[in-house]
C-alpha cells in the first residue's frame, strides 16, 4: 500500500484545500493528514476560526482523507514519514523546496484564486 502524508491548518476548508487533498490522495492508496493543533498555530502566529478538533472533524469526512494525525511542531515530518511508514510527502508549491530532505516530495501547484485569509476578508466585507 502506497502511503502518502500532507501537512496543513485546513481551516474553512475550501475547494483549493479539496483539490490538494485529491491529488494527494491520487497519488497513493492511503492519505494521512498531519493537522496543525491550536497550539502550533499560535506558535505560527496563526489565528483558526476552527479548533482543532472541528477541523479534524471536517477533514475526516474528506473521502479522500484516510487518517488525521496532530502536526505539533516543524520537526516532526521525518519521523512522521518513518513511524507511519509514509511513501509520498506531497504540500502545495507555496512550500516548494522546503521538504526535499524527504524522499518522494511532490509541491503541488496551489490552486488560485482561493485562501482562507481571502474568506476571512470577503466576510468582513
Ligand atoms: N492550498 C492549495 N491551494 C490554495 C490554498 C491552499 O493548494 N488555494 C494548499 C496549501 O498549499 C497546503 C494545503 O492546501 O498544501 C493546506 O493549506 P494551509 O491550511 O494554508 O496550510 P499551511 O498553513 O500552508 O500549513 O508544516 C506545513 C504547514 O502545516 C502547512
Amino acid at each position: 500500500m502506497k502511503k502518502v502524508i500532507t501537512y496543513g491548518t485546513f481551516d474553512l476548508l475550501h475547494h483549493g484545500h479539496v483539490n490538494l487533498l485529491k491529488r494527494a490522495r491520487d497519488l497513493g492508496d492511503h492519505l494521512t493528514v498531519a493537522l496543525s493543533t491550536d497550539e502550533f498555530n499560535a506558535l505560527k502566529g496563526k489565528k483558526c476560526f476552527h479548533s482543532f478538533a472541528e477541523r479534524a472533524h471536517v477533514l475526516a469526512a474528506i473521502r479522500y482523507v484516510d487518517e488525521v494525525i496532530p502536526e505539533e511542531n516543524w520537526e516532526q515530518k521525518l519521523s512522521d514519514v518513518q513511524n507511519n511508514r509514509i511513501d509520498v510527502f506531497v504540500i502545495g508549491d507555496d512550500w516548494a523546496g522546503q521538504f526535499d530532505f524527504l524522499k518522494e516530495v511532490w509541491y503541488l501547484p496551489r490552486t488560485p484564486g482561493i485562501s482562507t485569509t481571502q474568506i476571512k476578508a470577503g466576510l468582513k466585507g
